[in-house]
């Protein structure tokens, strides 16, 4: 394996790609205006913990103005974006992913959210429309800043003080609609009741959901090299299930049962759904959390939206009663989603979180 070291002394791998063409044509697609979505939706949460939805409402404008938004973001000066970091665990964030060490070829913006009133805690950057200063345009804004900037940083962070983002709430308000639908339909294929018992999971008040907008830079040397590198390295998601939505750029792979990592070819009018360790074990293992990482590509940089789904801190995870046949067992220690969410900001990103949990 060759090491490419940065000036910040980061070590990130680069991997060899594969071929190219190397896709993976059998990613279960499902559209969600059609009669039998919930079983379709059940089978491929089973068998592969990874899916696509299409017909899923979100309005590709509100998607587009955010992609527009996050673009105009990653292109400002490294010092202004540093401003809204470093991600700890809210903010900007550069290589360094989590507490425990690791790195990728990424740029992110992390958020909270909370969910009435809908809210988001990162820092200054993208945040409330209230403080859209003088109904200045988000690029205006951007070149304001960049002139001020140039003549005097601290008179720009006086005047600008924090920004925030029209198309976030928009966003964030569609894809909570996504993710409780998606969920509801889950509960109907599996023929659990109440139908709302894994969605209310996500819609509570207390429910704790995080927003990740993830920036892979192009790098032409790579392409020259033939290699990739490392954006985001393989894991799990802790949460319930995540809603995740890049633009046409590929890098995204998923690993499939029998071990082996296919590429997803990306779509930017559709949804992935990647189920998550906690509803892995609401089903008992039915359906099992995916591991998913993200080679950074040579030629074409990626930008990826993802929002997580995770229950109320203080709400235990087990697995589903009417899920268990007749002497079925758990195959987990009871915890709850705090529980779990501290020990997995213990872990490294491609630890099996899941492991200390089971029986
Ligand atoms: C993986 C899924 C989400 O991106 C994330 C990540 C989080 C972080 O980036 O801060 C973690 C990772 C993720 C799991 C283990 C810990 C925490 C980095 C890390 C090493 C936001 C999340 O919820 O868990």
């Amino acid at each position: 394996m060759v090491v490419l070291a940065n000036p910040a002394l980061v070590e990130i791998p680069l991997v060899r790609p594969q071929k190219h063409g190397a896709f993976f044509s059998a990613i279960p697609v499902v559209d969600l205006s059609k009669p039998f979505s919930a079983e379709a939706l059940v089978k491929a949460c089973e068998d592969v913990g990874f899916v696509k939805v299409i017909n899923h409402n979100v309005p590709m404008d509100v998607v587009q103005r955010l992609e527009a938004e996050a673009v105009k973001f990653f292109e400002m000066p490294q010092v202004f974006k540093e401003t809204s970091g470093p991600a700890d665990p809210f903010g900007y964030g550069n290589k360094r992913i989590g507490p425990n060490g690791d790195v990728g070829q990424v740029e992110y913006l992390l958020f909270g959210i909370t969910s009435k009133p809908l809210s988001y805690t990162s820092m200054s950057f993208l945040e409330e429309p209230s403080s859209c200063l003088f109904g200045l345009s988000l690029f205006d804004l951007i070149r304001t800043r960049r002139l001020v900037a140039k003549h005097c940083f601290l008179l720009w962070l006086f005047i600008c003080g924090p920004y925030r983002s029209p198309a976030l709430s928009e966003y964030l308000l569609a894809v909570k609609k996504l993710a409780s639908d998606v969920l509801e339909l889950i509960a109907e294929g599996l023929k659990i009741e109440p139908r709302d018992v894994l969605n209310g999971l996500v819609t509570d008040e207390q429910s704790d959901g995080l927003f990740r907008l993830n920036h892979y830079p192009r790098c032409p040397l790579l392409e020259r090299l033939d290699r990739s590198w490392t954006g985001f390295g393989e894991h799990t998601d802790p949460q319930i299930i995540s809603v995740l939505r890049s633009n046409n750029t590929t890098g995204l792979q998923i690993s499939l049962k029998n071990g082996s990592w296919v590429s997803v070819p990306p779509d930017q009018e559709s949804f992935f759904i990647v189920v998550g360790d906690c509803l892995q074990v609401l089903t008992n293992g039915r359906f099992k959390s995916v591991r998913h990482r993200v080679l950074a590509n040579g030629s074409k940089s990626r930008v990826s939206m993802i929002y997580f789904f995770g229950p109320p801190p203080a709400e235990k995870i087990a697995p589903l009663s009417q899920l268990m046949g007749e002497g079925e067992q758990s195959k987990y220690k009871e915890f709850t989603w705090g529980e779990y969410k501290k020990a997995a900001y213990k872990s490294r990103l491609g630890d099996n979180r899941l492991g200390q949990f089971e029986k």
